[in-house]
């Protein structure tokens, strides 16, 4: 079991231009009103607010599809989240990229995997949402950038806008998991197929239960001595819980589902970095939804009710 204090760094990523509603942009200064430097510090781990990073500024460019929403936007994000999460990946902090919609992990996974690739050392993300967000930037019929990170940090084709360059270190599909999913487009699932990228959608959650799906994945990233990156999109939990997202999915993750696998990251020791994604404080109902991702938080980073698990994870 992991009871190390942490250096936590907070890097708000205001990206607002990846969804279709308006709205994310509030998101970082939603976690800080609801507390959750404090809350950190409260379990014992220092706190470093970096404040909200600003897209990178792009020459011109020509979108690919004409379907496509803020393309350059996407562009300047990405080069700036990859470049701040490089530079914090080779140091011994915790980053914690406070989004923004989920276009922001382009950015701040492709960094990490930059400087996981430095050390030696795999990268292993889960992917905690209703949608997988694995189309191309020809696939994508919403034009939505927010649902297309997943397939560039895999290393699909297209994507060569946004760091100016092919991406150099790829995800290697069989070392993503995607938990929660209930939403997935017709392209996406063929890729997802191909490629074979982890998936457990909600209807294996209903059926084995949350804790022995996650279970092997995280025996999969300590075998491989890996560092793991988490991706919790708002949008995993259920609606009724968490209203403050512009693509509810009804039947998602159930508080206790979502606390249990919190819960099971920290005392496994092995995560190193955290997106949260896809808060939109417009569409909150008096701070529950951000309260609740805070708290979310604090299950990852300690928090426990009573005495230790009876196994480490
Ligand atoms: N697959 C759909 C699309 O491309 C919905 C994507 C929505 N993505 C998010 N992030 N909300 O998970 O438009
Ligand atoms: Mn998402
Ligand atoms: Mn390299
Ligand atoms: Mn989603």
């Amino acid at each position: 079991m992991n009871v190390a204090r942490k250096q936590i760094v907070l890097v708000g990523a205001p990206v607002d231009e990846g969804a279709g509603q308006r709205g994310c942009l509030m998101g970082p200064d939603a976690y800080r009103t609801a507390g959750l430097a404090g809350m950190l510090e409260a379990l014992g781990h220092t706190v470093a607010d970096h404040g909200n990073l600003a897209p990178a500024e792009v020459g011109p460019l020509r979108a690919p599809n004409p379907v496509l929403k803020n393309y350059r936007a996407y562009v300047g994000w990405t080069r700036a989240l990859h470049d701040k999460a490089a530079g914090l990946g080779a140091a011994s902090v915790f980053p914690i990229y406070l989004g923004g919609d989920h276009a922001m992990a382009a950015g701040s996974v492709s960094g990490q995997a930059r400087a996981a690739a430095a050390r030696n050392r795999p990268l292993f993300v889960l992917w905690l949402d209703a949608h997988s967000d694995f189309h191309t930037l020809e696939s994508t019929a919403s034009g939505n950038l927010h649902g297309t990170p997943l397939a560039f940090l895999c290393g699909l084709p297209g994507f060569d806008d946004l760091l100016g360059s092919p991406l150099e270190h790829t995800l290697k599909p069989e070392n993503v998991e995607i938990l929660g999913v209930r939403s997935i487009d017709r392209e996406e699932r063929d890729m997802l197929r191909g490629l074979g990228v982890g998936v457990s959608d909600m209807r294996r959650i209903d059926e084995e239960g949350i804790a022995p799906l996650l279970r092997p994945f995280l025996e999969r990233v300590r075998a491989a001595d890996g560092l793991l990156h988490v991706s919790l999109d708002v949008d995993f939990l259920d609606p009724e819980i968490a209203p403050a997202v512009g693509t509810t999915v009804p039947g998602g993750a159930s508080f206790r589902e979502a606390h249990l696998v919190m819960e099971m990251l920290h005392d496994s020791g092995l995560v190193t970095s955290l997106d949260l994604v896809e808060l939109n404080p417009f569409l909150d109902e008096r701070g529950r939804t951000a309260r609740l991702m805070v708290d979310l938080a604090g299950s990852l980073f300690g928090r426990r009710v009573f005495d230790r698990p009876t196994r480490s994870f």
